[in-house]
């Protein structure tokens, strides 16, 4: 009989539980049935395959202005490289205006989303100063389904400690959740200036100048702040142990501190700015990478719980950008692509390499920052969900190059990478997104997605 639209046979499927032989049915866009032998109108054999939930990436800049300057990748080849890597969900960012509400900021930037986005999304909200007196509309914002507010403390629109104060108080009383780049950005300044007045401006004084002990020391500062504010706090782009130990301290002590680390904190270091010429200013991001050695600390800490996601802070840059500010290393534009990679770099360098399982590798990359960030219906393979679904196969070599991927940048990071283990197939609500590794998506298919907290 035929039960399902769709049904993936023959495959061991993956959740943050554990590993099942079973097949999964497809009715009407949602996982309908999970049992063995089952039957629908098409039928995938997924023999020696992973059959995960689609990944979710909670943490990228698309078609997104810095500066002088806009993300390279838009919102439909930036998803469209996302389903080729396997994910299904994206969080990018708003920011409103100083005279514009938070809600019309909102609609701008879903509508600019809505024509090209190829998988779902949502926005975090960020608040900058000029936000603060504006702080009574944050509850329309976790209406519209926007429950997750950014906040820096580095750069020209960072905040200080009483403004974040005051943003956590309003954002608790309406059920959201603070975001926050921890850095201190007082002390940056103060190292830029020092170290470009003697003459030290090539990239390798970045991480020089942006010192992980004061990482630590921002994550420690906003930590307190989420726990004065009686607030749960997430902590985006961890670089470095001396954040970690204060989230494990908090969490210890019972406070409700969640965090994200990317692939570029786990995987490079800060090596790379001593390379010649543009090579150099390429991985300049912020938080920096950091020395050899911070990085196993950082697996460790997602394996153990004290870290919970990997993102990726996608915020790619053409070369020529990068290279043109060489001369004064604080003007270099900041970020790093790996949209695409994200999820086969954590299947190689996690579970290849036997620092995580099965079930962590799909925790950290699809079922958690689902969970974290209200998306109540993707991140996890069960009856009711959405079907984004990945079938992974373990097997497949790529390396990795501008070749091989479909980020719109000119370079990547991971050039040469070797990895086992890619997507053979991305499904968006049961509909083909990628097919035998070729895209078969549709711009405007991807759809905005109101989060819900769990607390709220
Ligand atoms: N850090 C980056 O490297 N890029 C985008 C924003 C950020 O905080
Ligand atoms: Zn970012």
């Amino acid at each position: 009989m035929v039960d399902y639209d769709l049904v993936l046979k023959n495959g061991t499927i993956v959740t943050a539980a554990g590993t099942d032989a079973a097949d999964v049915g497809v009715r009407g866009g949602e996982i309908a049935g999970i049992a063995p032998h089952l039957h629908g109108a098409q039928e995938i054999d997924c023999q020696g395959l992973l059959i995960t939930p689609g990944a979710v990436d909670v943490h990228v800049h698309l078609q997104y202005p810095i500066g002088s300057l806009t993300t390279t990748d838009d919102f439909f080849t930036g998803t469209r490289a996302a389903a080729l890597g396997g994910t299904t969900a994206v969080i990018d960012f708003v920011e409103a205006q100083p005279q514009q509400s938070l809600l019309d900021a909102l609609a701008q930037r879903q509508a600019l989303a809505a024509e090209r986005a190829i998988i779902d999304y949502g926005f975090h909200m960020t608040i900058t100063p000029h936000d603060i007196p504006k702080l009574a509309q944050v509850a329309d914002v976790v209406a519209a389904g926007c429950p997750s507010f950014k906040h820096y403390m580095a750069y020209s629109f960072r905040l200080h400690d009483g403004q974040l104060l005051q943003s956590f108080q309003a954002i608790r009383r309406a059920g959201g959740l603070p975001i926050v780049h921890a850095e201190n950005w007082d002390v940056i300044q103060t190292l830029v200036q020092q170290n470009l007045a003697i003459g030290r401006s090539d990239p390798r004084w970045h991480p020089r100048s942006r010192p992980a002990l004061m990482e630590g020391e921002a994550a420690g500062r906003v930590i307190n702040l989420a726990a004065l504010a009686e607030t749960p706090l997430y902590i985006f782009h961890v670089s470095c142990q001396a954040v970690v130990e204060r989230i494990a301290a908090a969490r210890a002590g019972g406070q409700p501190v969640f965090a994200e680390t990317c692939p570029q904190y786990l995987l490079l270091d800060d090596s790379l700015f001593d390379r010649p010429e543009a090579a150099g200013a390429l991985p300049v991001c912020a938080p920096p990478l950091r020395p050899l050695g911070e990085q196993e600390p950082l697996w460790m800490a997602l394996a153990r719980g004290d870290l919970h996601v990997i993102s990726t802070d996608h915020c790619p840059f053409w070369l020529a950008d990068k290279a043109a500010a060489l001369g004064d290393f604080s003007r270099i534009p900041g970020g790093l692509p790996s949209i695409e990679s994200r999820f086969a770099l954590a299947y190689t360098f996690g579970v290849g390499a036997g620092r995580l399982s099965l079930s962590q590798w799909v925790d950290c990359c699809c079922t958690m920052p689902a969970q974290l960030m209200g998306f109540t219906k993707k991140g996890q393979i069960a009856v009711g969900y959405d079907a984004d679904l990945v079938v992974f196969d373990p097997r497949q070599p790529v390396t990795l190059s501008t070749k091989t991927l479909h980020e719109n940048v000119d370079w990547t990071p991971y050039d040469g990478f070797q990895l086992t283990g890619w997507p053979r197939h991305t499904l968006s609500r049961g509909q083909w997104l990628v097919r035998d590794g070729q895209f078969v998506g549709q711009p405007g298919q991807g759809r905005f997605v109101a989060r819900r907290l769990a607390t709220t």
